[in-house]
């Protein structure tokens, strides 16, 4: 099987204007990325990855939910770590009412009622900035994390198969380095359509072809370069939740059950990263943690607090 570069290939295909980097040699690193894709890593986010790798950010990184050497390594070679327990069953219960209100609006400026509502509703803001996933990232890929994007799967009965994919097929980002968290609403087993992963797929970069008509996306992996049935299936309770990287082959069955399905995917990039397409006028990024030394990219402030918002939310995680 040949090499595929993941910079290059989505971006020649798709035309996304380039982005200038100083040019400085830089060499391979032990991080959560694999060598294929630091090696397209322009020099300067790869100087910039390893100084806060060589800072020890596994131990440096903040709070109780900072991870071990165990689980950094164990998702530098399977490119998932989880479940683990944002807030209980019951708790998430609580909020699912508010969930499902949010979904049932769509505001002015936005595209869809079920994409980047961070934006506007401060409950998708606090659930995508809980410390429990902000200090796992945070000892994975670093001090410095901002808040691309949130995008809600709703899964209702017969709703259609979710193909296998690497997300950064599909992302106008450069280079493209995203950590994503996948938070479970909703009870999500193996009947009702749980994610599927591919452990250790994010170390290479599959080619995409377009997918059939029974597809919810256009686009699906080539299913010539992974082999489906090492999948692992995710079940997990409302509340918990999922890392994964950019390459990370997952997908979803069918929802063959009588139950819906709903689960929060939140987008995180790292300051270097510039984002090269925005989703709507008012689509910003929020700094989760750090400080964005970069200064690529359009920041603004979390949307206010209103009546309703995850206050004790520390203490949950
Ligand atoms: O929820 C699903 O079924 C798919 C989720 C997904 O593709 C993603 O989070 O990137």
């Amino acid at each position: 099987m040949g090499s595929f570069y993941p910079c290059l290939v989505p971006r020649q295909r798709k035309e996304f204007p380039s982005v200038a980097w100083p040019d400085r040699t830089y060499e391979a690193l032990d991080h959560p990325l694999s060598g294929d894709v630091l090696n397209c890593i322009p020099p300067g986010p790869a100087l910039y990855l390893r100084a806060s790798y060589q800072r020890g950010v596994a131990v440096e990184s903040p709070g109780q939910n900072r991870l071990s050497t165990a689980e950094i390594e164990s998702f530098k070679s399977d490119g998932f770590l989880g479940p683990y327990p944002m807030m209980s069953p019951a708790e998430m219960a609580d909020l699912t009412p508010e969930i499902e209100a949010v979904l049932a609006t769509t505001p002015s400026g936005h595209q869809k009622s079920w994409h980047n509502r961070h934006l506007d509703c401060r409950l998708i803001f606090d659930l995508a900035s809980s410390p429990a996933i902000v200090d796992r990232m945070a000892s994975l890929y670093g001090p410095d994390l901002l808040l691309w994007r949130t995008s809600f799967f709703v899964k209702d009965p017969g709703a259609k198969r979710i193909p296998w994919h690497q997300d950064f097929n599909y992302w106008p980002l450069e280079p493209p380095v995203i950590v994503s968290a996948w938070i479970a609403i909703d009870p999500a087993t193996v009947e009702n359509s749980c994610l599927q992963i591919l452990p250790g797929s994010h170390r290479k970069v599959i080619p995409h072809i377009k997918a059939g008509e029974e597809m919810i996306f256009d686009e699906m992996g080539d299913d010539r370069y992974y082999d489906p049935d090492r999948a692992v299936n995710l079940e997990m309770a409302p509340g918990e939740f999922i890392l994964f990287n950019e390459r990370t082959l997952h997908h979803s069955h069918p929802n063959q059950s009588d139950r819906r399905r709903i689960a929060l995917a939140v987008r995180v990039i790292l300051p270097f990263v510039s984002v090269l397409k925005w989703d709507s006028p008012d689509h910003l990024l929020h700094l989760l943690a750090g400080s964005d030394r970069m200064g690529f990219n359009r920041m603004g402030d979390p949307p206010v607090a209103g009546d309703r918002a995850i206050a004790d939310e520390k203490e949950l995680a």
